[in-house]
């Protein structure tokens, strides 16, 4: 049994699927820029066209119908609505294009979740230093207020910036994703940190302005792998999973759900470590300034992004390089008896999720908790028979409803990731995570329902009249 209101959703975001990169006056973002670089993509493909879904929304619509879910979690593309970043030039397309998007969710009876950053900054904002900038915080803002203003009379539930943990790390440290930085040790923490800022800024706008009018609920969706020590008795790497918790889930949740700072484990990691080569540790990891809106207290919600889980004990290589890595000092396994999907990271590991959420409600106070996105990709021949996928997710569902009725997490929702086939970041079309297959080949962008599609519209009509339980 799930609560009668709670939410069966599915989530995708503006890059991946919209295309129409350069149509009705869009400005560029990032990953327009990167994509377009050779090498950085698989096949050097890009999101030009993708799913098409600038022109093709109501394609999109049959698809969120068919499905009978009762939210859909989609994210502007910043580009579209303000070309140059700023709102000294609106683009009245942009604006046109998600009101109709907007209203014809509603229209049909589905909630839209709308998510402000999905990892497409405007390219002339990253020209003027992006996310490292401090700037950007009160740029970020007066985007969120003018989405809140333009929007906020429909749409009841934002997310502000999905996944600020990959948009530092991947984005500014790894360089796997735009804007392609390799700045090892340094950038991502600041990257973090100006988007803490930014969030912060625009949930205090929210809650001031347009949340007595609006009254939605604001929040900043977190991923997060569960970690386990490899050897459960083994202190040492205990603490080594308890550091991989710190580095990506407590990074963002320790500010906004407890203290208002970064988890003391991280900080003492990274001086640690800083010391150890001669740096100063609080160089690299900022402090908040009291000049700055509070942190603390800046989610009405938890957002949860959960695909797999790792074993952890400490090492992980590089103890000599100024690296998030060698900071974290944390080497992560996969358990033999996890199934792999189709891409080497993610293992199917679906009472992973039940643990995480339990720590969550333990670690975060018992916030009531979205999970926003949770997925099985597929790759290699094309099946639109593809069993396994419909397995994860019965497997996955069944683990948060023992998360609800056996450890009492508040879970209020359920998002699939994703509705469709998309471009698949640095992987482009070749990794799918579609409910529904998307034919890249065809000038139509088909859309195909897979049998996960069909189960997963079976499990949602099942608990959305709240009477059965999960077999
Ligand atoms: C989500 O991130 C994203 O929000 C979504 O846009 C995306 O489509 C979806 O996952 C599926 O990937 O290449 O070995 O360095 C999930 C968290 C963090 C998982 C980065 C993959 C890269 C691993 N992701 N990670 S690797």
């Amino acid at each position: 049994m799930f609560p009668p209101d709670f939410a069966w959703g599915a989530a995708t975001s503006a890059y991946q699927i919209e295309g129409g990169w350069q149509a009705d006056g869009k400005g560029p973002s990032i990953w327009d820029t990167f994509s377009h670089e050779k090498g950085r993509v698989f096949g050097d493909q890009n999101g030009d066209v993708a799913c098409n879904s600038y022109e093709l929304w109501e394609k999109d619509l049959e698809c969120i119908q068919q499905l009978g879910l009762t939210h859909y979690r989609l994210s502007l593309s910043w580009a579209r609505l303000l070309p140059d970043g700023t709102t000294r030039h609106v683009n009245q397309k942009g604006v046109q294009y998600y009101n109709k998007v907007i209203d014809d969710l509603l229209a049909s009876n589905v909630s839209p979740m709308v998510t402000l950053y999905h990892f497409d900054l405007p390219q002339a904002l990253q020209d003027q230093g992006g996310w490292k900038s401090p700037g950007i915080a009160s740029l970020f803002d007066s985007y969120a207020q003018f989405c809140f203003q333009t929007f906020g009379d429909r749409v009841k539930l934002w997310i502000t910036i999905n996944e600020p943990q990959v948009c530092a790390k991947v984005g500014h440290e790894d360089g796997i994703h735009a804007p392609g930085l390799k700045e090892k040790g340094t950038a991502a923490y600041l990257v973090g940190h100006n988007m803490l800022r930014a969030h912060a800024a625009a949930w205090h706008s929210y809650n001031s302005l347009y949340r007595p009018e609006q009254k939605g609920a604001v929040s900043l969706a977190l991923n997060s792998d569960w970690y386990e020590p490899l050897n459960q008795g083994c202190t040492e790497d205990i603490a080594a999973a308890e550091r991989d918790l710190a580095f990506t889930l407590g990074w963002f949740a320790w500010p906004v759900f407890v203290t208002g700072d970064y988890p003391e484990i991280m900080r003492s990691a990274i001086n640690t470590q800083s010391k150890k080569l001669g740096y100063n540790g609080a160089c690299r990891l900022p402090s908040f300034s009291n000049d700055d809106p509070a942190v603390l207290g800046t989610a009405d919600f938890f957002a949860l992004n959960y695909y797999t889980s790792r074993k952890v004990k400490p090492g992980g290589g590089c103890e000599q390089m100024l690296c998030m890595k060698a900071d974290q000092d944390a080497e992560e396994v996969l358990d033999s008896s996890w199934p792999i999907s189709g891409v080497s990271w993610l293992a199917v590991v679906p009472d992973g999720l039940r643990k995480l959420l339990k720590y969550i409600k333990d670690t975060f106070n018992d916030p009531a908790v979205l999970i926003t996105e949770n997925g099985f990709s597929q790759v290699g021949p094309l099946q639109i028979e593809d069993a396994q996928r419909s397995v994860h997710y019965k497997d996955t569902i069944s683990e948060v409803a023992k998360a609800i009725h056996e450890d009492g997490v508040n879970v209020r929702g359920y998002f699939a990731w994703s509705l469709m086939d998309n471009f698949e970041w640095a992987d482009g079309f070749s990794v799918r995570f579609g409910l529904f297959h998307v034919d890249f080949a065809d000038s139509k962008r088909t859309r195909t329902l897979y049998q996960s599609g069909r189960d997963y519209a079976k499990i949602i009509s099942k608990y959305k009249s709240g009477q059965s339980k999960l077999e």
